[in-house]
C-alpha cells in the first residue's frame, strides 16, 4: 500500500499553519562550503526546506558533496530538484519526482523518470510526484528541456496543464519562470492555476524581494522557491538580509 512519506507529510502539516519558503541551491554555482553556510543561515531565519538541483551540471560527486554538506550542517529537509535521472543523490531526504508536462521531448515527461526510478528505490529517497510547468521566459531550464513555453498572458493554458497533472496523480504543481528570470510568473496566472487545482502550488523563478514574495503568495502560491537572490547575493550578510525580507513577505500572508 502506498504511504505518504515523511517530507511530504512535513510539507502538508506546515501548510496548515503558514505559507512556505524553500531555498534552491545549484551545485554548479555553490561549493559544499558555501552550501553548508547558506543552509545554516536558512535554518536560522526560518526557511522550510532546501532544494538541490540544476539544469546543467548538478550530478555525481558535485551533487553528493553539496547534499552531504547541507545535511551535516542543518536539520532542514533536503529535496532533490533534478534536471534528469542524473540529478539523484543517496544523501537527500526526498526528490521532487517531476514530469515536465509541457516539454516537446518525451525524455523530460517520462524518459528520465523511468531511468531514475530504480535508483530512487534503491537509495531509499522519498519520491514526491510533481507536475512541473515552464512558463515564459523559462531561462536555462526551458531551453535545456525543450519546453513549449506557456505564454505569460495565457493563464488558462497553465491551469489546464496543472489540472491534468493533478488528475494524473501528481500531488504538487510547480509553476516555473526559470532561474534568474527578469520577472516571476504573472500574478494572474498564479490566481487562475490556484483556483483550478486542489494540490499545493509551488512558484519559482525571478522572485527576489519582499514585494515579489508577498504578491506571489497573495496570488495563491503555497510555497515559493528562491535561488539566485540567495546564491548570488555577494556576501553571507546580504544573503541573510534578503532571506529575512523574502520570508517576511511569505509569512505575512496567512494560509
Ligand atoms: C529555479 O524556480 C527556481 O528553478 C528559482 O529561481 O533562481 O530565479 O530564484 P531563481
Amino acid at each position: 500500500m502506498l504511504k505518504i512519506g515523511k517530507v511530504e507529510s512535513y510539507i502538508h502539516e506546515k501548510l496548515k499553519e503558514e505559507k512556505l519558503h524553500f531555498v534552491l541551491l545549484d551545485p554548479e554555482d555553490v561549493s559544499p562550503g558555501l552550501a553548508s553556510k547558506l543552509a545554516k543561515i536558512s535554518e536560522k531565519v526560518g526557511v522550510d526546506a532546501i532544494m538541490v538541483g540544476g539544469s546543467t551540471g548538478a550530478e555525481g560527486e558535485v551533487l553528493d558533496g553539496v547534499v552531504k554538506a547541507i545535511k551535516e550542517n542543518s536539520n532542514l529537509p533536503v529535496i532533490l530538484f533534478p534536471g534528469s535521472h542524473g540529478g539523484l543523490s543517496k544523501h537527500a531526504d526526498a526528490v521532487f519526482f517531476m514530469s515536465l508536462l509541457n516539454s516537446r521531448n518525451p525524455f523530460f515527461i517520462t524518459g528520465a523518470q523511468a531511468l531514475g526510478a530504480f535508483k530512487v528505490k534503491h537509495y531509499g529517497i522519498e519520491p514526491i510526484p510533481m507536475a512541473y510547468l515552464v512558463v515564459e521566459p523559462g531561462e536555462t531550464a526551458g531551453w535545456v528541456s525543450d519546453a513549449n513555453l506557456i505564454p505569460r498572458h495565457k493563464p488558462k493554458i497553465a491551469a489546464a496543464y496543472a489540472l491534468a497533472g493533478q488528475y494524473m496523480g501528481m500531488r504538487l504543481v510547480y509553476l516555473e519562470a526559470g532561474s534568474g528570470a527578469p520577472g516571476h510568473v504573472p500574478n494572474e496566472m498564479i490566481k487562475v492555476v490556484k483556483s483550478a487545482i486542489d494540490v499545493p502550488l509551488i512558484v519559482g523563478g525571478g522572485i527576489r524581494t519582499y514585494e515579489d514574495a508577498k504578491e506571489v503568495v497573495q496570488s495563491g502560491a503555497d510555497i515559493i522557491v528562491t535561488g539566485t537572490a540567495i546564491e548570488k547575493a555577494g556576501s553571507l550578510e546580504e544573503s541573510k538580509k534578503r532571506l529575512e525580507s523574502i520570508i517576511k513577505g511569505v509569512k505575512e500572508v496567512s494560509p
